[in-house]
C-alpha cells in the first residue's frame, strides 16, 4: 500500500462551475451515462482544469497562492457546445467549438506568473474540457450540445485529496476576474 504523503499536495488551477452550469453539466453528463457505458462524475466535482501542477510540496503554498494572486484579466462568458470523447483515457468530455481567446489569456497569465515564481509543471497544449464521464466502454462520434453558457468571474486553486472512498478536490484558494472591460 502507498503511504500518504502528508507534505505534498496535489493540486490544479481549475474554474468551477456556479450551480447553474454544474447541473446542466450533470443533466448532460447523466444523459450519455447509460449509452456510454460509462461511470458519469458526481455533480461537485465538475470543473474545468486550467493548469495542472501535480505534487507540490505544502511549505510552497503560499507562494504559489501568493503567484496566483498577481493574476489580473477581466471576467469573460463561453459557451459549451460539443460532447466529445478520448480513447486514451476513456473519458467523454463538454468543451467549447472554437477558441476562447479570453480563457487562453488567463491561462497564460497564469503560465506566466508560475515561471516567474520558478514553479514548474508540465507544458502541455491547453484543451479547454470538462470531463463528465469516465471509463467511458462505448465512444461516440464527437456531437454538437445544447450549448451551456458559463460566465467566469473567478478562478480556484483545487487540492485532488485521495480518499477510502475515492478522490475529492478541495477548493483551496479562490480569485476573483477583474470586472468585464467596456
Ligand atoms: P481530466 O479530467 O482530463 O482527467 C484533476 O485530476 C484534474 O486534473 C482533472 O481535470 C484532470 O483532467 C487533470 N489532470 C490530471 N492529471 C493531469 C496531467 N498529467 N496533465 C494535465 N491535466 C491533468
Amino acid at each position: 500500500m502507498q503511504m500518504k504523503k502528508q507534505n505534498v499536495a496535489r493540486v490544479f488551477f481549475a474554474l468551477w462551475p456556479e450551480e447553474l452550469v454544474q447541473r446542466a453539466l450533470h443533466t448532460l453528463a447523466m444523459e450519455y451515462q447509460s449509452r456510454c457505458d460509462a461511470r458519469a462524475m458526481n455533480a461537485d466535482t465538475l470543473h474545468m482544469t486550467l493548469l495542472f501542477l501535480g505534487e507540490v510540496e505544502r511549505a510552497y503554498l503560499p507562494q504559489l497562492i501568493q503567484s496566483a494572486s498577481k493574476v489580473s484579466v477581466p471576467s469573460f462568458g463561453f459557451a459549451l457546445e460539443r460532447l466529445s470523447f478520448w480513447q486514451h483515457n476513456r473519458i467523454a468530455y463538454a468543451a467549447p467549438l472554437l477558441e476562447i481567446p479570453a480563457l487562453n489569456q488567463l491561462v497564460t497569465a497564469l503560465q506566466q506568473e508560475l515561471i516567474a515564481a520558478g514553479f514548474p509543471f508540465e507544458n502541455y497544449e491547453f484543451n479547454p474540457h470538462v470531463t463528465l464521464l469516465r471509463r467511458v466502454g462505448h465512444t461516440l462520434e464527437s456531437q454538437t450540445i445544447p450549448p451551456i453558457m458559463w460566465w467566469v468571474d473567478s478562478f480556484v486553486l483545487v487540492e485532488s485529496v485521495l480518499t477510502d472512498t475515492g478522490v475529492i478536490y478541495q477548493i483551496l484558494q479562490k480569485w476573483p476576474l477583474s470586472p468585464m472591460e467596456n
